[in-house]
């Protein structure tokens, strides 16, 4: 995994424009449960008119590792109750991994992600620790004394719990994620301040400890800010789907105003300092 500290200014920056990946129709895999729009993530995609360029397989092993096979995805979903099981689990795990290591964007939600240690370092996690009652809300963790600086993952100051009906005695209501080095929490669980939804490998890695079902209030719009985020080109601040010099100056507007104006903290470390401005320089020499 890059990590800001040590990185590299690119000293040279590119002015002239640099072409961003088409971001029109981006093939996207999508592991669901049963049913077709699957809430919320299923709905989230409907919104923002994803569905053309999605590739939806039901709660299957046999029919997500071909899927997985069948890459480059620009983004993997991942919506999967239990952990991988059986003799396949071996193999979707390896291209889970192997997808990653590829700079691959990864949404990934798995109740019992506390029984699967070995997806943690793909997932850039130290560990999950399952979930128990009583759950209320979710809340912002990032930045969260300055509602413009949450981040674009989780703009949402609290995710309700819906408890009409309540959630079944016996159900899963997900983990607890702890991040691993580089990884960043977005969101807590507010009963014990717990890790909730995790950002990770450079921001390619969006890790969801909690159970969807059970956080359904505002739950598409949660979703909807995970996809984008995860498919946005991320050095394209005014979203012009080109890499020109008005992104470098949007940039220094942002740090300079300490995050009031706008997303700057491309360390995910929840301050700002010289390594987030290295590290634009080096998503922008990157490209998209
Ligand atoms: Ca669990
Ligand atoms: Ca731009
Ligand atoms: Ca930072």
């Amino acid at each position: 995994m890059r990590s800001c500290i040590g990185t590299v200014a690119v000293a040279a920056l590119a002015l002239a424009s640099t072409p961003c990946r088409a971001q029109d129709d981006p093939r996207i895999l999508f592991s669901g449960q049963g049913g077709f729009v699957s809430f919320p993530i299923g709905t989230a995609l409907r919104d923002l008119d994803l569905l053309g360029g999605t590739e939806l397989v039901f709660q299957s092993e046999d029919l997500l590792l071909p899927a997985l096979r069948a890459g480059p995805w620009d983004l993997i979903i991942i919506r999967w109750f239990d952990a991988f099981e059986g003799p396949l689990a071996g193999a979707i795990i390896d291209e889970l991994a192997a997808h990653v290591d590829g700079g691959g964007k990864l949404m990934f939600s798995m109740a019992e992600l506390d029984e699967q240690p070995e997806l943690w370092p793909i997932l850039g996690i130290d560990s999950a620790v399952d979930v128990v009652e009583p759950l209320q809300d979710i809340f912002t963790v990032y930045g969260r004394d300055e509602s413009t600086k949450r981040h674009p993952a989780f703009g949402r100051l609290a995710w309700r719990v819906n408890t009409d009906p309540p959630p079944p005695p016996t159900s899963d209501y997900g983990d607890s994620l702890v991040p691993d080095h580089g990884a960043f929490t977005i969101a807590e669980f507010a009963d014990d301040a717990t890790g909730a939804i995790v950002v990770a490998r450079d921001g390619n890695v969006i890790v969801n400890g909690e159970h969807w079902d059970y956080w359904s209030l505002a739950g598409s719009a949660v979703a909807e800010d995970q996809i984008q985020w995860l498919l946005e080109c991320p050095a394209d601040l005014d979203g012009d789907g080109d890499l020109t010099v008005f992104d470098f100056l949007e940039f220094q507007n942002r740090f300079d105003g300490g995050g009031t104006t706008g997303f700057a903290d491309f360390c995910y470390d929840g301050r700002l300092d010289v390594f987030d401005f290295l590290e634009y320089f080096n998503l922008f020499d990157a490209g998209c």
